[in-house]
């Protein structure tokens, strides 16, 4: 693998070059997306139902992507999505995306599914502030060692991911029997556990999960290891409003990038009337299908505080090692960076003030 900055024209095309570096198993399974992957399609296309108005003559330059998450400080409201098995991509995995993610002064978000351990992400992340996204086990005793991982290791928030108590089913997968090839190091370090998941399909994997979350998982978790617990795969405004009042910290608006429910919206089209209904009580992220700078400038125009996204850091992480993974982000950043200063939009702050024409709008009812 050469190592170092990538260059980059443009985001989308990341996925053609690593397609042929990789194992067929593992690009399907980082590519690919739930079933006939239309509401996977569908997330990018959405933000084509959306067009910037632009102001002009507003005494603007050097647009400022600093932001704050509560009383952390960002470069920039461009997060990492969590995603599971970042070894498939590269030997040092999330070790690499950790130092990258920080040195760009951004957030990682570290899988329990990860293939390296919770505390050594942690370190390599050098400081860099982290979230930890819990994919709810069956055995509680896993649940509760994690989440103490998470804590001990400065983890500043908990993610609970509300949208995968099964595996959607991933076409890509069954066609190539993609199995993980490498140990989830979380799960190898269990000691009850009795598998790291090498070797395992996803559908495997998905068997260790708890069937019937809940909203009082919110609080079982919030209150046991006394961090914001952020619900993630929020898709509807009503959900919205019960995880606010269960005790979530943050609203993640995400269809998983198209990995579980098929045929479901288009994370982008549910936002609007999620922000509604969130009313600015706490901070909203949003992910799923974000491949350019104006479709970051348009989740945050809708009512998103910050905006995530994982495949195509994964690409560059392939590609690059850490300096892969900076590229990635810093060619948002320039793309996001130019949206604003010709939408005529100083900060983060201005951007929420940008009109956008919408030919598509889903109501509060979903
Ligand atoms: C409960 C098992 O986010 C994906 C990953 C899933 C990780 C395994 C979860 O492939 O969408």
């Amino acid at each position: 693998t050469a190592e170092g900055s990538i260059k980059i024209d443009d985001l989308a095309s990341l996925e053609g070059r690593v397609r042929d570096r990789m194992e067929a198993g593992a690009f399907g399974y980082i590519q690919g997306g739930a079933e006939a992957e239309w509401t996977m399609q569908e997330n990018t296309a959405a933000f084509d139902h959306a067009q910037i108005v632009p102001r002009v003559l507003r005494d603007i330059q050097d647009p400022d992507l600093h932001t704050k998450l509560w009383d952390i400080d960002l470069k920039t409201p461009l997060i990492d999505a969590p995603a599971a098995a970042h070894g498939l991509a590269h030997v040092h995995g999330e070790l690499e995306t950790a130092a990258g993610v920080a040195a760009e002064g951004t957030i990682m978000s570290v899988s329990t599914y990860a293939n390296e351990s919770v505390p050594d992400i942690a370190k390599a992340g050098d400081g860099g502030a982290q979230f930890f996204q819990l994919y709810m086990s069956n055995d509680d005793g896993f649940n509760h060692w994690i989440l103490d991982q998470a804590v001990a290791s400065g983890y500043k928030a908990i993610v609970l991911t509300a949208d995968a108590s099964l595996g959607g089913y991933r076409e890509a997968d069954v066609k190539t029997g993609f199995q993980f090839p490498l140990p989830m190091v979380n799960l190898a370090n269990y000691a009850n556990n009795g598998t790291s998941g090498e070797g395992l399909n996803i559908m495997e994997i998905y068997a260790r999960a708890k069937r019937n979350l809940s909203l009082a998982d919110i609080e079982a978790v919030a209150s046991y290891t006394n961090l914001p617990v952020i619900v993630k795969g929020v898709q509807s405004a009503p959900d919205a409003t019960l995880a606010i009042g269960a005790g979530s910290k943050g609203i993640w608006v995400s269809n998983h990038g198209g990995r579980q429910l098929d045929g479901g919206p288009a994370s982008f089209d549910v936002l609007p009337s999620i922000a509604a209904a969130v009313d600015h009580q706490v901070p909203i992220i949003f992910d799923s299908g974000i491949r350019r700078g104006e479709h970051a400038f348009k989740a945050l125009a809708s009512g998103a505080d910050l905006v995530a996204f994982a495949r195509p850091l994964f690409y560059g992480l392939n590609l690059g090692g850490v300096d892969g993974v900076r590229s990635v982000i810093q060619h948002f950043n320039q793309e996001l960076t130019i949206t604003m200063q010709l939408a005529g939009t100083k900060t983060i702050a201005d951007i929420k003030q940008t009109q956008l024409l919408r030919k598509r709008i889903y109501d509060g009812t979903l």
